[in-house]
């Protein structure tokens, strides 16, 4: 095993990683901006280093600086984490030239799906579901107009480059193409300095799925079934559960093989994601793979009992997996509720000074945070400060545990999110599983009135 590993993130995932290091018995780097001198993740390191000032892009998007800290320090390896470099292919790139290992799928990997387009092509190819569309891209107003022809509408205009809900413009009707055409072309454009567009039909009342896989590099891919992320507002989502109340286990079967063959058909190397929209007659399609971590990994964790940070590390290093699809189980239910640092209606920031923080225990709860008592929210970041998780034999008893956990976090200082989380456990069409995409929305409009 690598005998140190730099971790290029902060807040939680870098404590979550710094800690799967310390059990397999690896050093850790960290690297800091100059707001996170006292941040978790620096102080929990072996070593820390600061690589610029408190802005993202001067810090924790800064590849010098990061390669700089790895040769300092002798690094072997380098966790991206999610979010800042995690999904860069130019990063994994010059990480690998210049000797280090990537915690993380190859370049290669990441550029194909990393393009919608090419990802697109490539999920045809391998037979997984996709929505009815155009083949490929659209360049003009006059194709886009051939493409509404077949497709009808509403229909979705979306960025290759984007992803994550950045870069899509909605179109319901025929006079609104040609101008949403071409703002969503030219945003393209100037946001992702690609301006390749293509069109699907809309999905109106979706569920949002997504598989969790893990590859070895040695030709052995599993899926570790699937998370329910429904639960969202802005692209952000608040609570995720594992597995999906909303599937049957026909379908549960269909979507992870689809995974499975959406991962396969890029050689998929590490821990990844394969997103699918579910509509309510339970046809499912392909909309992206997150090549990352990413932030609800626990829930997976949990009715599994696969650790997959420690797998990152593992496959990472070369090893192969030590277990094959049939000896993946689930068990029970897990929910995560994300606490953000904001207020819980109107969702503005609230950073500042945290004067008291108690996380919940006892019994099937996990929290996974970088925050502490006496603690200052920096206000340049990400406002996710903690994720607390449950784990029960079935969805209701992982509810009522969850309310349990959310009663007993104590945050005092800034404003959190908590009381939103309170309201939505006890939701009737929550706990009768009765939601899609749009729920958590519409929730909060008919609230105001
Ligand atoms: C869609 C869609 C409806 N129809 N594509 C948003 C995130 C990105 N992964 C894909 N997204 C969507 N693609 C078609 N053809 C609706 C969304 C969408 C969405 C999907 C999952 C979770 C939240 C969402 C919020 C808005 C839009």
């Amino acid at each position: 095993m690598f005998h140190k590993v730099l971790v290029a993130n902060r807040g939680e995932i870098a404590v979550r990683i710094i800690r799967a290091c310390k059990e397999l018995g690896i050093e850790t780097v960290a690297v800091y901006s100059e707001a996170d001198k006292d941040a978790m993740h620096t102080r929990l390191a072996d070593e820390s280093v600061c690589i610029g000032p408190a802005v993202s892009t001067h810090s924790y998007l800064n590849i010098p600086a990061i390669m700089a800290a790895a040769s300092l320090t002798d690094a072997a390896a380098i966790h991206p984490g999610y979010g800042f470099l995690a999904e860069n292919a130019e990063f994994a790139e010059i990480v690998i030239e210049s000797g280090y290992t990537w915690i993380g799928p190859t370049p290669e990997s990441m550029r194909i799906m990393g393009d919608k387009v090419k990802a697109k092509q490539r999920m045809a190819e391998a037979g997984v579901p996709l929505v009815y569309g155009s083949p490929g891209a659209v360049r003009t107003v006059e194709e886009a107009k051939a493409v509404a022809k077949d497709c009808g509408f509403p229909l979705i205009i979306k960025a290759a480059s984007g992803g994550g809900g950045r870069g899509m413009k909605i179109v319901h009707s025929e006079p609104s193409l040609p101008s949403a055409f071409s703002i969503c072309q030219s945003e393209a454009g100037t946001v992702f300095g690609d301006d390749t567009v293509f069109i699907e039909q809309f999905l109106e009342e979706p569920r949002h799925i997504e598989v969790q896989v893990l590859g070895d590099g040695h030709g052995n891919i599993v899926h570790l079934f699937e998370r329910e992320c429904s639960i969202q507002r802005n692209n952000q989502k608040v609570l995720e559960e594992a597995p999906s109340p909303s599937i049957s286990q026909e379908t549960r079967e269909a979507i992870c093989a689809a995974g499975v063959a959406a991962a396969k058909a890029v050689n998929y190397e590490g821990a990844g994601t394969i997103e699918f929209l579910l509509n309510p007659d339970q046809s499912f399609y392909f909309m992206e793979m997150n090549t990352r971590i990413q932030v609800e990994h626990p829930v997976t964790e949990w009715i599994t009992g696969v650790d997959l940070i420690e797998w990152q590390l593992r496959v990472a290093n070369g090893e192969k997996l030590a277990f094959t699809q049939k000896d993946i189980k689930m068990k029970g239910h897990a929910i995560e509720c994300r606490i953000n640092a904001e207020h819980p209606f109107k969702f503005t920031p609230s950073p500042g000074k945290i004067e008291l923080y108690h996380a919940p225990g006892g019994r099937s709860v996990r929290v996974d945070s970088a925050v502490y008592t006496g603690y200052s929210i920096p206000p340049y970041y990400d406002s996710m400060i903690a994720k607390v998780i449950t784990h029960a034999r079935d969805r209701q008893k992982c509810i009522r545990r969850m309310q349990r956990a959310i009663d007993e976090l104590a945050i005092i200082g800034i404003t959190t999110n908590q009381e939103l989380h309170k309201r939505l456990l006890a939701n009737p069409g929550f706990q009768a599983a009765d939601f899609n995409i749009h729920f958590l929305e519409r929730w909060l409009k008919q609230m105001i009135d």
